[in-house]
């Protein structure tokens, strides 16, 4: 690689790596003796639930690492990000898989939620803990040797440890049964997606990419963490704000937030903002499986002007955002303020 690439050309180097470890996973299973159907099964779960996204996560394990290096990558240094970068997209793709079913979500990258498949059902639920092994698979056959191969467990374990804490929070503020919008505040939100979200999304591939680069000062995980958590918690307030408002055919997902009694941004902004008339709309409309009480609350968000609000939030988070990368003192060796540049670049105004 003479040069740094455009961005479908990274693209395509990334994507180019994943049938290689599908080879390799499949070869697994094949040597254990397993017949044809599971073979065919675990092919199928693999391409349907791993490639597929935006693939932001998994790259920039391989972007940070280069900017940390600050040369381009060798052919080894390249696939061994890339493959980190891929075990980021297993990871998200078990999440999602079981995130679908516990929302009861319609559709996902463009395609019907992997349960909702004819014939898969509630198999996707072991589909999930596979697509989750994989990963550990995966670090084994290509990083057992490494100094930091305990550090890469260790990451993943707690990251996955993590998210599942925020998934716990998202889900029992959200009971179907027992609607109180009274539990819900901006605080609790704050929660729920640094947890469910930023950790995993935005902690992990960097933290990963520093452990190859052979970063190991305590202090510049953490200066990192103090960046990348508020950057998870933005992204997260978008995907929010775009579960009500982004075209389905952009985002690949139909939002569920409203019908699911969801504590997002949207219904805690509007709760702050909205006249007693228009709460008690709000309480008797709010995650009720009904798309008439649906459109209801719809009206009352725009009411409030959640998009105005929304507009503000986002200018505000990339100034907050900016200042904090700018106070980053750079050092030999240390972290790089383009790491976290380039992440900030991706999502600001992102519409998908
Ligand atoms: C995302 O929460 C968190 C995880 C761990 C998948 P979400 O339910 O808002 O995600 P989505 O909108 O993609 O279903
Ligand atoms: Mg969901
Ligand atoms: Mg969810
Ligand atoms: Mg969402």
């Amino acid at each position: 690689m003479a040069a740094l690439t455009n961005g479908q050309d990274r693209r395509a180097r990334f994507t180019a790596v994943f049938p290689k470890l599908q080879k390799e996973l499949i070869e697994f299973v094949i040597a254990q003796g397993f017949p044809q159907e599971a073979l065919s099964w675990f092919q199928r779960n693999l391409e349907y639930n791993a490639p597929g996204g935006k693939l932001n996560r998994g790259m920039s394990v391989v972007d940070t690492l280069e900017i940390l290096r600050g040369e381009p990558l060798s052919e080894e240094e390249y696939f061994k990000s890339a493959l980190l970068g891929w075990c980021v997209e297993l990871l998200q793709a078990f999440f999602l898989v079981s995130d679908d079913i516990m929302d009861t979500s319609i559709t996902r990258r463009g395609q019907p939620c992997w349960y909702r498949v004819e014939g898969v059902g509630m198999i996707a639920i072991n589909d999930a803990f596979m697509l989750e092994g994989a990963i550990y698979h995966l670090l084994k056959s290509h990083f057992r040797k490494d100094s930091y191969y305990v550090d890469l467990l260790d990451l993943f374990h707690e990251t996955t440890f993590q998210t599942e804490l925020g998934q716990l929070i998202d889900l029992i503020t959200a009971p179907e049964d027992h609607i109180d919008l009274d539990r819900f505040s901006l605080r609790k939100h704050q929660l729920i997606v640094i947890y469910k979200t930023a950790y995993y999304s935005f902690y992990l591939p960097v933290a990963l990419a520093m452990y190859m680069a052979g970063i190991q000062d305590q202090a510049a995980f953490k200066q990192a963490q103090d960046i990348l958590i508020p950057l998870g918690e933005y992204f997260q307030v978008q995907d929010d704000y775009l579960d009500c408002y982004g075209a389905p055919e952009f985002i690949g997902k139909i939002g569920t937030d409203i019908l699911d009694n969801k504590c997002s941004w949207n219904v805690n902004v509007a709760l702050a903002a909205c006249t007693p008339e228009q709460r008690r709309v709000l309480d008797e409309t709010y995650g009720r499986k009904d798309s008439i009480c649906e459109a209801k609350v719809k009206e009352i968000f725009l009411a409030v002007d959640i998009p105005g609000k929304y507009a503000a939030y986002e200018q505000q988070s990339y100034e907050k955002i900016n200042g904090l990368i700018d106070g980053i003192a750079e050092t030999p060796g240390g972290l790089k303020r383009d790491v976290f540049r380039a992440f900030l670049s991706k999502i600001y105004k992102r519409t998908k």
